[in-house]
């Protein structure tokens, strides 16, 4: 297939080599080269993961040299730079990217076939770096791709976890999690610089003490020290000479062993530390939406993102600029609350260990850091126990008290005589045991906080930080997300690229605001027709896959009706269950009743913690296999679960939904980003106004979106008057009788006590109102059934999504974030033949 304008590449090439080149030609040489002198291989003996690495090295090769004449320009001209501060960075895999980025996906497909391989293959063979749950994580990937598109020097920092998110397995419907070991072929795109390694204190004790000039100082004597080493990955913009850096950081320990342990004979407690130092980058904490206060995970925070400040002081030095000019070359967006320990450690670093005043250093940290907030949930808010806390970073603790005092001196100012605001807003919960609240470390210590889409900020400013709203107006403001269009279109649905391309051409991979002109074929009977043949294509793919990988037969002509993402109670998987259910007992009642085929597929990861999410997925599966197999149905109803919900696999289910379920309690979803994927891709959604669904439903018009469900005024209004669930369920027959089929052990063989914790949660408090939103879900269900069966009204309405999801673009929200506050322009870089080779 061929991909938008890909037979251009980024930049002319002077020097045709062997590690340069893009011809098909040079191409193969480098590709056999790198088999033999890298992976030590012949093709007769070499494995498909040799391949993949050989491919791998031929096109990180390429990717060199771009980055090295983007650092040395960065360097040059000591230019201001982002620093994106991210406990997760969900990538997904590299290659298929990085061919999009350079520009060379048809010359290595046609170059791969040459030598009697197949791209798509190699393609699958990588295994992608899970280093994230979710959103915020893939968010941050996003970002990345539009930094380097937008050409804008940034650095994403995080950690290098040795075990990224679990991998899913199912067994007897239940989730299963197996460690991930996404390192353990090799990991191509990396490059370990061990020389810019930093340590990293813990624990211990401060003192106060006189310096060489006689003057007090703090000293902070520490339990142990580690040494955080950064592993480098290149990040290529789409078609520019720009390549970033996503700087991970891995742990060791100082001293490799412990040579007086060692000598006296405890050869175990001489490798026990650099164990414990080991453990600290091991694995990913596969939560989402909760914070459980664990000690590795305050750990975890603090190395990566003291080894990130180090990092940007020594770059800095190199650049030769002064600290005092900290916020003027570095910008640093926390991605969350993860990484907001950094303003005590940048408070740290510049009073004890640069000696600059505490109001000067003050006021360097608050031109620095700007913060972004990804949840409204209030058990998603961390906050650190005091305890804890000074047990691990005592002299952070000191700092964080100096600050919260100045803070409350500021707040009564403000608000003189309002002792419950001091009480409400200051950094420290009293009210029993005490923590440190670390969303509101990071509002004091920023000069921006923004929401993720314009409904969440706002909710933001009412509700969780209103108190900081009221006390800081200016530093609210709104960025609603985006996605990247590279990596969610033109390699994951290389089909509809095409038809594109023959319409519109490809302005829009880099202007998604360009999909616009697509309006102007909407009424083209042709267009159309090619667009439902497109359509039936990327389906038919899909459906080998699902018969391939679980057996069951799916009708290429059903609706694809699409729930993938985690498993969490609010995102609603299990109204949706209800929802077929529904569909279930309706044939059940009248086995002819005309109904519109539907495909029901699931994908995502519950929490391994997390009881009640991986109950649901139990559920899925047991109503699927009553449904699937009930000749009643005749094939009318599937339900299929797709394991293991990755990146990968998003980008290969996207493209075939008609219908995306995004159907979260409003006021829970802070924004969503599969919200986007799928629309792009030409779904239309059902959904309730909640996170950027409320933009999506303004951009592509109310009559292309199936809008469900209370509004967050109705779900607060209803709280307030005392909700009632039950009623709910005795008043509406079709949703008793769903229930009641669940509760008697109908899907659970007769076992009514396997699913009783979801009845009894769904008709005691039912936190996330499925019984207040049942009725209005399946009425508009019915509505969407009705739509899709006029085939030429359901189609005009998936390229009118298309054509409006110009706002959606991580292009955008990148420009948003420079132009607002970030204060940051483009650098353009010129390639180079050398980047010069002596200092
Ligand atoms: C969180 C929020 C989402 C939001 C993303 C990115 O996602 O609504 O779209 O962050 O801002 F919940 P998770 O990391 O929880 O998936």
């Amino acid at each position: 297939q061929t991909l938008p304008n890909s037979s251009e590449s980024v930049a002319e090439v002077r020097i045709e080599d062997d590690r340069t080149g893009l011809s098909v030609e040079t191409l193969k040489r480098a590709f056999a080269d790198n088999l033999f002198y890298i992976q030590g291989k012949f093709p007769g003996i070499a494995s498909k993961n040799d391949f993949y690495m050989a491919l791998a090295y031929t096109v990180r090769d390429r990717l060199l040299r771009r980055w090295l004449n983007t650092a040395e320009t960065y360097t040059r001209n000591a230019s201001r730079t982002v620093a994106y501060l991210s406990a997760e960075f969900l990538m997904g895999p590299q290659l298929g990217n990085n061919l999009i980025n350079l520009g060379i996906y048809d010359q290595v497909n046609q170059a791969m076939k040459e030598l009697g391989l197949d791209l798509r293959d190699l393609l699958e063979e990588e295994e992608e770096p899970g280093l994230g749950n979710g959103g915020l994580g893939r968010l941050a990937a996003c970002y990345l791709d539009s930094l380097a598109t937008l050409e804008i020097p940034s650095l994403g920092y995080g950690i290098r976890y040795e075990f990224g998110i679990f991998e899913q397995d199912i067994k007897d419907g239940w989730q299963v999690e197996i460690t991930d070991k996404w390192l353990s072929a090799g990991n191509p795109w990396e490059l370990p610089r061990p020389e810019w390694s930093v340590e990293v204190k813990l624990g211990g004790r401060t003192e106060m003490r006189a310096d060489e000039h006689g003057r007090f100082k703090v000293y902070w004597l520490p339990e142990k020290v580690v040494k955080g080493i950064p592993y480098d990955t290149p990040i290529l913009g789409y078609k520019t000479n720009t390549a970033n850096t996503l700087r991970l950081w891995k742990a060791e320990a100082v001293e490799s062993f412990d040579f007086y342990a060692f000598d006296s004979g405890d050869y175990l407690g001489a490798v026990h530390q650099k164990t414990v130092s080991e453990n600290i980058s091991k694995v990913l904490y596969p939560n989402d939406n909760s914070a459980q206060g664990k000690e590795l995970r305050l750990a975890q925070q603090i190395f990566f993102v003291s080894c990130s400040l180090k990092d940007m002081m020594r770059i800095m030095e190199q650049q030769k600029v002064s600290l005092d000019q900290f916020h003027e070359k570095f910008v640093i967006q926390l991605n969350d609350t993860h990484p907001s320990v950094a303003i005590p450690e940048l408070m740290r670093l510049l009073i004890d260990e640069h000696d600059i005043p505490w109001e000067k250093a003050w006021e360097i940290t608050k031109k620095t850091f700007a913060y972004t907030n990804h949840t409204l949930l209030p058990e998603a808010l961390e906050r650190w126990p005091i305890s804890l806390f000074g047990k691990m970073l005592p002299r952070h603790l000191e700092i964080i008290y100096e600050i919260n005092n100045r803070f409350l001196d500021e707040v009564r100012m403000k608000f003189p005589d309002d002792k419950d605001r001091l009480r409400r807003m200051s950094l420290i919960d009293e009210s029993g045991e005490r923590y440190v609240r670390m969303a509101y470390l990071a509002c004091v210590g920023s000069y921006s906080i923004n929401g993720v889409a314009a409904l969440h900020t706002e909710l933001l400013q009412k509700d969780v930080l209103h108190d900081f709203y009221e006390m800081y107006p200016q530093k609210f403001n709104n960025k609603t997300n985006g996605i990247t269009p590279r990596r969610f279109m033109v390699l994951s649905n290389p089909r509809l690229c095409k038809l594109l391309h023959s319409k519109i051409g490809d302005d829009w991979v880099k202007n998604l605001y360009e999909m616009k002109k697509l309006e102007a074929f909407v009424d083209d009977p042709e267009f159309r027709h090619q667009w439902r043949q497109m359509k039936q294509e990327i389906k038919q793919d899909v459906v080998d896959y699902i018969k391939e990988t679980t057996g069951i037969n799916v009708n290429v002509n059903s609706m694809f009706d699409i729930q993938a993402k985690r498993f969490h109670e609010y995102k609603r998987q299990h109204l949706n269950v209800l929802h077929i259910i529904t569909l279930y007992n309706r044939i059940k009642a009248n086995p002819n009743i005309d109904i519109t085929p539907r495909t029901f597929l699931f994908g995502g990861k519950a929490a391994p913690g997390y009881y009640m999410a991986k109950l649901i997925i139990k559920l899925i599966n047991s109503v699927g296999d009553i449904v699937n197999r009930d000749p009643d149905v005749r094939d009318r109803l599937k339900v299929v679960f797709l394991k293991d919900f990755s990146v990968k696999f998003a980008q290969r289910i996207y493209p075939s939904a008609d219908l995306s379920e995004q159907i979260s309690t409003a006021g829970k979803e802070a924004s969503g980003t599969g919200n986007m994927k799928f629309a792009l891709n030409g779904a239309l959604t059902i959904g309730t106004l909640d996170g950027a669904n409320v933009e999506i439903l303004e951009e592509v018009g109310a009559e292309n979106f199936f809008l469900c469900g209370l509004t967050t005024e109705e779900v607060y209004a209803l709280k307030a008057k005392g909700y009632k669930p039950w009623e709910y369920y005795q008043k509406d027959p079709e949703l008793k009788l769903a229930i009641d089929r669940i509760a008697s052990g109908f899907f659970s063989h007769g076992d009514p006590n396997l699913f009783k914790p979801l009845v009894d949660h769904l008709l005691g408090n039912d936190q996330y109102m499925l019984m207040a939103d049942y009725r209005s879900y399946i009425d508009t269900q019915d509505r969407v059934s009705e739509a899709y069966r006029d085939v030429d009204r359901w189609v005009r309405m998936s390229i009118l999504n298309v054509a409006r999801m110009g706002k959606f673009s991580s292009d955008r929200s990148i420009r948003d974030y420079c132009e607002d506050f970030w204060k940051i322009q483009p650098v353009k870089i010129e390639l180079k033949e050398y980047v010069e080779a002596t200092a």
